[in-house]
């Protein structure tokens, strides 16, 4: 389940602007839930973390892809998102037009928010992740969840995640907007590390990488 050339992967901290919650007491999970807001809808659905871990959780081996030219194939556990959408008797057809906008929970340096499309969230089987290469996740690795959309890049998937807004609008994230990435985040044609495989490949940009 371990990751190979795991002690070769770019530290999740320098990634983290909003960096991560003290400690893993700092959190009540049996108080804390996921927030979905549907759109125009100021109550949120609650989801609890016990409840989530077993709607139908999934172990995938997945290549995620930094825009920073790496990348790295890890063993993912979570809930697929549509998954979720099911449990919670939400009809995806109705809101294939919507985007995903989503919040962490955030420190006192702030918080980091990003938005992706929700149709192609679904299509490209983004899922809800607590644990990794077998183990939950570490508090740099963004306990108690992120969720992953494996065809974009890193940056759009949020650690330590709070709220999920479905919107019409697809807001420029924070890190976007600080960075200067473009919004949609695609993976984008070009040679990156494989840090799995130390070796330099070719990615040809035409969504999650699949064929390594
Ligand atoms: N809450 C939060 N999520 C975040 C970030 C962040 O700064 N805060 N950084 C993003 C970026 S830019 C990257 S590259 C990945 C890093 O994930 P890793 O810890 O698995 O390396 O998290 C993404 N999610
Ligand atoms: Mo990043």
């Amino acid at each position: 389940m371990i990751t190979p050339y795991i002690d070769k992967k770019p530290s999740s901290l320098r990634y983290y602007q909003e960096g991560p919650p003290e400690s893993y007491d700092s959190i009540d999970m049996k108080e804390w839930a996921l927030k979905i807001f549907l759109p125009h809808e100021s109550t949120p659905i609650l989801v609890a973390f016990e409840d989530l871990k077993n709607i139908a959780p999934i172990t995938e081996s997945r290549r995620v892809v930094c825009v920073c030219n790496w990348s790295i194939r890890r063993n993912w556990t979570g809930v697929l998102l549509e998954d979720l959408l099911k449990y919670l008797g939400i009809n995806q057809a109705k809101y294939l037009s919507y985007n995903l906008k989503q919040i962490s929970l955030g420190t006192s340096k702030g918080g980091y928010d990003s938005t992706i499309s929700l149709s192609n969230a679904l299509e490209n089987r983004a899922m809800i992740i607590w644990a990794v290469d077998g183990k939950p996740l570490s508090l740099e690795e963004g306990y108690p969840i992120r969720l992953v959309d494996f065809s974009l890049y890193r940056y759009k998937g949020v650690k330590c995640l709070s709220e999920l807004y479905f919107t019409d609008e697809f807001e420029q994230g924070f890190w976007e907007s600080k960075a200067g990435y473009c919004k949609e985040g695609k993976i984008k044609a070009k040679r990156y590390r494989i840090v799995d495989l130390q070796e330099n490949r070719f990615i040809n940009g035409s969504g999650e990488v699949t064929d390594f």
